[in-house]
């Protein structure tokens, strides 16, 4: 991953040039000029990995911002009136630079002041003031250089070899670990531990429910077979140098054929045969944005599979682009591109897995896709940064059916209806905003089993409000939440940093609720999981567990049950 990202020898040169024209405008506008921003080639370098480790995936590798701000070392932008906006980090400047880096804004950029060194964050002020190195692309030879078939499937079993109830199992990302562990959902015993890729992020599960797949950060894409006696990985691929989401063909007569991974890095999407992950087609998503100006980085981020359709909906983020994604001949492939509006990020279906919902973050709305008809069917207005991981369905007592997502940047859920027929009146509006304990949220969660509406709020500042959930009772919103510290159920002891306590995921039943309490690398953390109709701890899992953040009950994965 690094090595890839290893930057080409004519950067200092190319940095220097664009110092010298910026600091040549900023004296023209009347700024003071400042001393050229230089590091070290090692530390440029180490500097460069702390940049794609922690700040790419908000700002972009380019830098040109998504849900983060531009870190470009200028940029200037025509506003629709004509008058054009300059800025960049030369102007912000090196002591403002290391500011914000230590102590976050109120805008949303966290602190790093307790991951960072003094050095390294003085690095990082440094190294945002000049050019950003460009990576390489990743291509057709890479991706089948990188691909490994560990078991072609003739040599695979030919049926379930173990007697675990698969539908119950667990995919639960350790992050930092690079890994996934398997937890039994029934005995809450760990199955096995699979290596998986860089930071891991996603689990998604095929329509079958055999196979796992698995994506890292640094875009390794892993297929874990669940028939083996001891489920274990059967093929890699490595899909790109950055990547988040991989989604599998669900329509019937293809199950399990084909695989879809985005990326970041390169800016594209590929698609691969499901049960070896071999490359078959991969698209570009670079292109215009809603507003018709040229992006060189457009990152796909969120992707689901239809049950309707031999279709995928592949989410872009820089220009709000929805592409609905034919699979049915992927020789001449058909996608239909819906504009909508600029950073989506992740979303779900609605209840009758017709209507796609998705986050456009950072431009504080709600995309409704219909792909029923392949078009938009609304976009949403709502408070800032909703953040809905897959989001979660419900019946309203007034409203009729409706779709919730929490917010990064506001303390509440919002709740928008779904349901154009039955309820017009409430369809693609903000129908009700139910009060959290804090902002600062990632995901919701329910189950059509449950009464509950669960939400977390891991990035809230406030330590107790990241240690804590709420959930209300769905049948009785007027009620109010519930504040539940899961942090405090994991008995875990003090650690050095905040024990933040994220999504929610149901086990198959629906009668369980599973909670990850996510803390330092070197800090004890456990999954937490939760009696849903009494709220009081049921079993803890530690043993083994290490930064875990998502979990992904195989049978709701399949079957996109939230
Ligand atoms: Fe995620 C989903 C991107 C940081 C945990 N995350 C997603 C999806 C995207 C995404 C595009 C949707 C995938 C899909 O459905 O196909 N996440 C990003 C980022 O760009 C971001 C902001 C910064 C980064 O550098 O990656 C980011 N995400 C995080 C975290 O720090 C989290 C909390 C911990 C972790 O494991 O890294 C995190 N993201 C998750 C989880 C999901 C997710 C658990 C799936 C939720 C679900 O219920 O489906």
């Amino acid at each position: 991953m690094q090595s890839s990202l290893s930057r080409p020898p004519r950067i200092l040169p190319a940095a220097t040039l664009a110092a010298t024209i910026s600091l040549l405008l900023a004296g023209a506008s009347g700024l003071a000029a400042a001393a050229e921003p230089t590091l070290t080639p090692e530390q440029f370098e180490r500097a460069k990995t702390i940049y794609f480790e922690r700040c790419a995936g908000c700002h972009g590798v380019l830098r040109k911002g998504a849900t983060g701000k531009n870190l470009e070392p200028t940029w200037s932008t025509k506003k629709p009136d004509g008058t054009v906006q300059e800025g960049g980090t030369l102007a912000l400047g090196q002591d403002r630079l290391e500011k914000i880096i230590a102590l976050g804004t109120e805008g949303g950029m966290v602190n790093f002041n307790d991951i960072l060194s003094k050095d390294d964050i003085k690095a990082m002020a440094t190294y945002i003031q000049m050019q950003p190195p460009i990576p390489p692309e990743w291509g057709m030879k890479d991706m089948m250089a990188s691909w490994k078939l560990i078991v072609p499937p003739d040599k695979r079993p030919t049926k379930q070899m173990n007697k675990i109830n698969l539908d119950n199992v667990f995919s639960v990302t350790l992050r930092d670990a690079g890994q996934v562990a398997l937890i039994d959902g029934d005995t809450k015993k760990i199955i096995s531990i699979v290596p998986t890729g860089y930071a891991v992020h996603i689990s998604r599960v095929s329509a079958s429910g055999r196979y796992i797949y698995v994506i890292g950060r640094d875009g390794l894409l892993s297929l874990i077979d669940l028939w083996m006696e001891t489920p274990a990985v059967v093929a890699t691929m490595k899909s790109g140098i950055d990547a988040r989401s991989v989604d599998t063909s669900k329509f019937k007569g293809y199950e399990d054929k084909y695989a879809i991974v985005g990326s970041y890095w390169p800016p594209q999407y590929a698609i691969l045969e499901g049960d070896t992950l071999k490359p078959l087609k991969i698209v570009s998503t670079r292109g215009q944005t809603v507003d018709g100006e040229y992006h060189p980085e457009p990152r796909v981020a969120s992707i689901v599979s239809s049950v309707i359709k031999p279709e995928w909906v592949v989410n872009v983020k820089e220009t709000g682009m929805v592409k609905l994604v034919d699979y049915s001949d992927i020789k001449n492939l058909k996608e239909v591109t819906i504009d909508s509006s600029k950073f989506l990020h992740d979303g779900g279906w609605d209840s009758t897995k017709r209507y796609f919902l998705v986050a456009a973050n950072a431009s504080n709305q709600v995309v409704a896709v219909d792909t029923k008809e392949g078009k938009l069917a609304a976009i949403v207005d709502t408070k800032p940064k909703p953040h809905p991981g897959r989001g979660a369905n419900f019946v309203h007592p007034k409203h009729g059916p409706v779709w919730a997502t929490s917010h990064l940047g506001a303390d509440v859920i919002t709740l928008i209806g779904t349901d154009p027929e039955k309820h017009p009146k409430a369809a693609w509006k903000v129908v009700e905003e139910l009060p959290m304990h804090g902002s600062g949220s990632l995901f919701v969660k329910t189950h059509p089993k449950s009464n509950n509406l669960w939400a977390d709020a891991p990035l809230n500042p406030d330590k107790g409000i990241a240690e804590s959930v709420v959930v209300y009772d769905i049948k009785n919103l007027d009620k109010g939440p519930e504040v539940i510290n899961v942090a405090e159920m994991a008995e875990l002891g003090e650690t050095k940093g905040t024990k933040r306590v994220v999504q929610a995921e149901y086990n198959k039943a629906g009668d369980e609720v599973w909670f990850s309490v996510w803390s330092g690398k070197t800090d004890p953390a456990a999954v937490v999981v939760i009696d849903d109709k009494t709220r009081k701890v049921k079993s803890v899992v530690k043993d083994r567990i290490n930064t875990p953040t998502g979990k992904f009950n195989v049978y709701n994965t399949q079957h996109d049950i939230y």
